[in-house]
């Protein structure tokens, strides 16, 4: 029960209460996005390591016009609805060969950052003058079921980049299913997903030789001195990733490179630190086919068509409601 002279907590604060408390300690990657953390991870996608983003712009560049024809099915006219806008980049290549193509689009992107929603939505504005782009900040299922009942065009959902890396098999299972239950059914779902490979290319992609990533891993230490008013001593944190082949998942972790303590004035705690204690900070996991085709049917899809990069790294798999 909270006393009525306790100021209630944030969200964020309780995630971070709740994960600095456990053991093994843990932080959520959804905090990752700060605009700091936004900046970073624009950066990271440079990177020669992080070949996630090459392998997705390179399916959406050499293969547009076999994703146009699977998205149009027939039928030219669809919403394109992006799930977390991203900068925007692999899209536009889609969008551009649409528009090409005469298609009647239209393209809204959901969000929980405004500030990426602005950046790309005066991108967008400006490179495809015809789009109809429409915005909106917040939670994908408020917003998803308003969606089902306002527009009688044909939705296609993107949710690319391998976001759903860093969900867990379950929590994956249920957002899928959240989604299926708002699409009707001859809307498509399109989504991005790193597959398994070489666990040394894995590995460098979460451990880049610039340290990208390890300042990007470190950047909700800073954060959570900001915004929770905590003293994390940064330099005394050290990156760490490694790949499990059995679970074909990449984890980081922040190592505590000697015993101390952290107060956080906003959760009014101290948290202590042992000498290379570990903070479990990200999953991002990596598919076969065989679990790409068992998270459509647990979730009430079928695989249309599946996309591949030349080097059979990363997959765009294209979802239609099942029909039972
Ligand atoms: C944005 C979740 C796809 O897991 O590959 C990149 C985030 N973390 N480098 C990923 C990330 C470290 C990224 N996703």
């Amino acid at each position: 029960m909270q006393s009525s002279t306790t100021p209630e907590l944030t969200t964020f604060a309780e995630d971070v209460l709740r994960g600095l408390s456990s053991t093994p300690k843990s932080l959520s990657s959804k905090y990752f996005y700060d605009d700091e953390g936004t900046r970073l991870f624009q950066e990271i996608m440079k990177l020669p390591e992080y070949y996630l983003t090459g392998c997705e712009h390179e399916i959406f560049s050499m293969q547009t016009d076999a994703i146009f024809r699977a998205f149009a099915n027939g039928d030219r006219a669809f919403d394109l609805i992006e799930l977390g806008a991203g900068d925007g980049t692999k899209t536009a290549v889609l969008i551009d060969h649409f528009l090409k193509q005469e298609a009647d689009i239209a393209y809204s992107t959901i969000d929980i950052s405004q500030e990426a929603l602005d950046a790309l939505s005066a991108k967008f504005t400006s490179a495809f003058p015809s789009l109809k782009i429409e915005t909106r900040n917040g939670d994908y299922f408020r917003i998803l079921e308003s969606l089902k009942k306002s527009s009688g065009r044909r939705k296609i959902l993107l949710f690319l980049g391998s976001n759903i890396g860093n969900f867990s098999r379950e929590q994956s299972l249920d957002f899928f299913r959240n989604l299926r239950r708002v699409m009707n059914t001859d809307d498509l779902f399109f989504i991005g997903l790193d597959l398994q490979k070489d666990p040394h290319v894995i590995v460098d992609a979460y451990d880049d030789a610039a340290g990208v990533t390890a300042k990007f891993n470190l950047n909700l230490l800073r954060r959570i001195n900001r915004e929770l008013d905590a003293d994390f001593d940064i330099d005394k944190f050290m990156h760490y990733a490694n790949y499990r082949p059995i679970e074909a998942s990449a984890r980081s972790f922040l190592i505590s490179q000697e015993r101390q303590s952290v107060y956080i004035k906003a959760v009014d705690r101290t948290f202590e630190f042992e000498q290379w204690e570990a903070v479990f900070m990200e999953m991002s996991q990596k598919y076969n086919l065989k679990m790409i085709d068992d998270l459509a049917t647990e979730s009430g899809f079928a695989i249309k068509q599946n996309f591949f990069d030349s080097r059979n790294y990363y997959c765009d798999s294209l979802w239609r409601p099942a029909v039972s």
